[in-house]
């Protein structure tokens, strides 16, 4: 078995160091591994022996299948009430003329402009400020529902909810109650940032905690219901403090098994309080995919964000532990554009994530936001892709 095989290659690399080696075992057999297995992997894993093993778990999983979807954002202000230091989107309430701030009429409108697209999900998130209330909110997911009563809202994050609920003087029981009622589908994974309390009163002091944030994920699950996770790296954190986000993770997971996505956020440092840090290389970038992979066991899906990290990281990214590309047919977030990311305009048909999937010889499943499949293209091949002549071919596994 090539799997083995691989393995057996790695087995020997690592026998100058035996945590190493004992890491690989452990990959090999199914088990899990420890936070401080972790941390070696984080301190001494290469390139090529965390991705090995990544990939080795990612075909178990899900073979070359990857995910794409066809959603679209909406964010309805990019003012707000914090001031996270890596933040580029957002504006202060005193420079509320720099930014933006959609009316219920005006959301609506966006939501309009996909009617006869076949796109299956919208993603809401923004600034926090008063105005947008559990009413607004509330109001908003029914209005879509009316609308469109099959399109997956999948909105907010516990940043928005902790204000939201706090101001309105309800528990979060009964604040994602209403959410539910209303017509929410599924949490996005944003908010996370890194929950060790002193990196986070740093990076994004005065917001939810990361306690409260996994408490309102936490509820959410108990309710029945889906949310992913983030983790925004490569900033001021250290090592540990990773493994220890990815343990809060890990654990919660166990406990509800709620989590459907991972989705490690890299830090882009144009625009923002934090310009004077360099940013990860794209080796530390594929590790940490690949330890997010290694790591998170209890996780089905590892997410690469494509708008961010752009398209050749992406289609690099699925040979690192990652399965999943957040595909979308007209990306119109502005978190990442403004904060430098590789996209500036970031939107690709479907025919192009298909390509862009098949190129490295994955297979492209188009799914729902819950991983039901849409499409198998598979065997799907586009004119625009005829003439392709440097496909990868597809890992043999016997
Ligand atoms: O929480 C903000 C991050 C997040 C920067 O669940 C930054 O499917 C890097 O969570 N550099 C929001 N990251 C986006 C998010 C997300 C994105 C795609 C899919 C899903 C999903 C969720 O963006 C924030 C923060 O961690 N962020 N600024 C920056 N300068
Ligand atoms: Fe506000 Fe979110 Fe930006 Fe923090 S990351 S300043 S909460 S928009």
């Amino acid at each position: 078995m090539k799997a083995v095989q691989d393995l057996n290659v790695l087995l020997s690399e690592a026998t100058l160091d035996q945590e190493l080696r004992s890491i690989a075992v452990k990959v090999a057999e199914g088990q899990r591994i420890t936070d401080q297995d972790a941390l070696v992997l984080f301190e001494r894993g290469t390139l090529s022996f965390t991705g090995t093993l990544a990939n080795h778990i990612r075909q178990q999983k899900h073979g070359d299948n990857t995910y794409f979807n066809r959603n679209f954002h909406i964010e309805p202000t990019n003012i707000c009430l914090y001031t996270c230091t890596f933040c580029s989107y957002s504006r202060l309430i005193k420079k509320r003329e720099e930014g933006w701030e959609y009316t219920h009429e005006e959301i609506m409108e966006q939501v309009r402009k996909y009617d006869g697209q076949p796109v299956t999900e919208v993603h809401i998130v923004g600034g926090v400020l008063p105005q947008y209330d559990v009413s607004f909110y509330t109001r908003l997911f029914k209005a879509i529902k009316e609308h469109r009563p099959e399109l997956h809202i999948k909105a907010l994050t516990p940043v928005e909810y902790h204000y939201i609920f706090k101001k309105d003087k309800i528990s979060y029981e009964q604040g994602m109650q209403l959410m539910l009622e209303a017509g929410l589908d599924s949490m996005p994974g944003g908010g996370a940032e890194i929950f060790d309390p002193e990196i986070r009163d740093q990076i994004a002091g005065g917001k939810c905690t990361g306690e409260q944030w996994l408490r309102i994920h936490e509820i959410w699950h108990e309710l029945g219901r889906k949310s992913n996770a983030t983790m925004l790296y490569g900033h001021i954190e250290e090592y540990r403090h990773r493994v220890g986000h990815l343990a809060r993770l890990r654990e919660l997971q166990d406990k509800t098994g709620g989590f459907q996505t991972f989705i490690p956020l890299k830090f882009r440092n144009e625009n923002n309080q934090l310009s004077h840090l360099p940013e990860t290389t794209a080796i530390e970038d594929l590790r940490n995919y690949a330890i997010s992979r290694i790591y998170l066991d209890n996780f089905d899906h590892i997410k690469a964000y494509w708008p961010m990290i752009g398209r050749d990281m992406a289609q690099l990214s699925l040979s690192f532990g990652v399965d999943d590309i957040d595909g979308t047919i007209d990306d119109t977030t502005r978190i990442y554009s403004m904060a430098g990311a590789e996209e500036q305009n970031p939107a690709l048909s479907t025919e192009e994530l298909v390509n862009l999937i098949r190129r490295v010889g994955r297979k492209p499943i188009e799914r729902d936001t819950l991983y039901n499949v849409v499409r198998d293209y598979t065997d799907v091949i586009f004119e625009s892709d005829l003439e392709y002549k440097g496909y990868v071919p597809l890992p043999v596994m016997n």
